[in-house]
C-alpha cells in the first residue's frame, strides 16, 4: 500500500520519508511499519515511526552493524524486516583495522563539519571530511565555533573557504541559540544534519543551542585545544524548527576508504588544471609545461594543497589495494570451505 501511495503521511515526510523510500516497499510488505533509526545498540536499535518511537530487535540474519544512525528500516512487529536502500551513506575505515569500514550515519542530506578557530583548526583534517561529503554526494558546510574565543577569525573563514569550489563556511559561537539563524539554510524540516569534527571543537555544544537541550559536553585541555571525548554515542535528535540532528563523538584522524570519487571532486580545479599539462601523465613537479606548477606560481594554487592532494590520492590507492587484496583472501577461504565441505558430503 505505502509503495502505491499517491500522497505521504505527513508525520513520516517529517521524519524524513520520501517517495523514494515510498517505492522500495514491496506490496507484500504494506503491512510493516516504516521506521527512522535514532540510536543502535548491541543487539536492539531505538526507532521512530509515524505514532511514536519504538525499540526494534535485530533478526540473525542482520547485525546491528550492518545499520546506521538515520536509516529507514520496514519493522515487523518488534522486530527489523530489512533496511530500506539510502539516499546518502557515510561511513569511515574502523579504528585499529585494516578494511574493516563502519557506518557513521545513513540518508543525510548535509554535514556540518565543525572546526574551532584554536589550534585545533588543520586544512588537512577538514579536507578528509570534505572528502567523505563529497563521496557521499552530500552538502558540507564548514562551521567555524569559539569565533568569541578569537581575536581574528578572518584568516580561518580565509583558509576555509579556500578548501573547495563554492565551499560554505558559518562562522559562530556554538553556545548561543542565534547559532540556528546562522544555519537556517539547511535546517528545513525533514532535512537531516550530520555533525562531525574533532573532540572537543563543540559539536554537542552546537546540537544543544540548536535543539534547545542541554545534553553532555565537556571542557577542553587548554595546552592543544583538544577535547576529552565526551559524546560516546551518535543519536539522531529532532531540532525544534523540523529538521534531525546526528550529533557523533569525535574522531582523532578520520579513516577514508573508497573515497576516490570524493578526492576528485573536492579537488576537481587541480583535475582540470592537469588537463591543461603538456604530457598526459605529468607528475606535476618539475616536467615542462606543467599548468599545475604554472598555476602555484601565478599564486592561483599553493604548493600545500597540491601536496594535500597527492597524500590523500597515495592514501586512497593504498586503501583500495588493501581492499583487494582482503577480498581475494575472503574469496579463498570461501573457496577452501566449500571445496572441504563438498568433499565431506562426497566421502
Ligand atoms: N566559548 C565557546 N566555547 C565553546 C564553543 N563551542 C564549544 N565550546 C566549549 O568547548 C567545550 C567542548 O565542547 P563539546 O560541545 O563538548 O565538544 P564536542 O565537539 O561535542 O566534543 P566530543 O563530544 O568529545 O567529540 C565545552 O566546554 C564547550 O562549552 C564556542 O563556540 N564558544
Ligand atoms: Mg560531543
Amino acid at each position: 500500500m505505502l509503495g502505491t501511495m499517491q500522497t505521504l503521511p505527513d508525520r513520516l515526510v517529517a521524519l524524513g520519508w520520501s517517495a523514494d523510500f515510498a517505492a522500495q516497499v514491496l506490496p507484500e510488505e504494506a503491512g510493516l511499519l516504516p521506521a527512522r533509526l535514532v540510536s543502535l545498540h548491541r543487539d536492539r536499535v531505538q526507532a521512530l515511526t509515524e505514532h511514536g518511537p519504538v525499540e526494534l530487535l535485530c533478526p540473525p540474519n542482520l547485525s546491528v552493524a550492518a545499520m546506521a544512525v538515520g536509516d529507514w528500516v520496514l519493522a515487523d512487529g518488534p522486530r527489523v524486516a530489512r533496511v530500506l536502500d539510502r539516499h546518502s551513506l557515510l561511513r569511515r575505515r574502523a579504528a585499529g583495522t585494516g578494511t574493516e569500514t563502519q557506518l557513521i550515519a545513513a540518508n543525510v542530506d548535509t554535514m556540518f563539519v565543525v572546526s574551532s578557530c584554536n589550534a585545533e583548526f588543520n586544512e588537512a583534517r577538514l579536507e578528509r571530511y570534505l572528502v567523505l561529503a563529497h563521496a557521499a554526494g552530500i552538502t558540507p558546510v564548514i562551521v567555524l565555533t569559539k569565533a568569541d574565543l578569537c581575536d581574528d577569525t578572518a584568516p580561518y573563514i580565509a583558509a576555509a573557504k579556500d578548501l573547495g569550489r563554492d565551499q560554505a563556511v558559518v562562522l559562530l559561537n556554538a553556545r548561543e541559540v542565534q547559532a540556528a539563524t546562522a544555519l537556517a539554510e539547511w535546517l528545513a524540516p525533514g532535512q537531516t544534519v550530520v555533525l562531525l569534527g574533532s573532540s572537543g571543537v563543540g559539536k554537542s555544544t552546537l546540537a544543544n543551542s540548536l535543539s534547545g537541550h542541554a545534553r553532555e559536553t565537556g571542557a577542553i585541555r587548554e595546552d592543544d585545544a583538544k577535547g576529552r571525548h565526551t559524546t560516546t554515542a551518535r543519536h539522531l535528535l529532532p531540532l525544534p524548527g523540523g529538521a534531525w540532528l546526528i550529533d557523533t563523538p569525535g574522531v582523532r584522524q578520520l579513516q577514508l576508504s573508497e573515497v576516490a570519487e570524493g578526492i576528485e571532486s573536492l579537488f576537481s580545479d587541480l583535475i582540470e588544471l592537469s588537463a591543461d599539462c603538456r604530457f598526459r601523465d605529468c607528475g606535476h613537479d618539475s616536467e615542462p609545461g606543467c599548468a599545475v606548477q604554472a598555476a602555484i606560481k601565478a599564486g592561483e594554487l599553493t604548493a600545500a594543497r597540491l601536496a594535500r592532494w597527492r597524500k590523500l590520492v597515495a592514501e586512497e590507492k593504498a586503501n583500495a589495494e588493501a581492499m583487494a587484496a582482503s577480498r581475494v583472501r575472503a574469496q579463498g577461504k570461501f573457496t577452501k570451505k566449500s571445496a572441504s565441505k563438498h568433499g565431506q558430503a562426497k566421502r
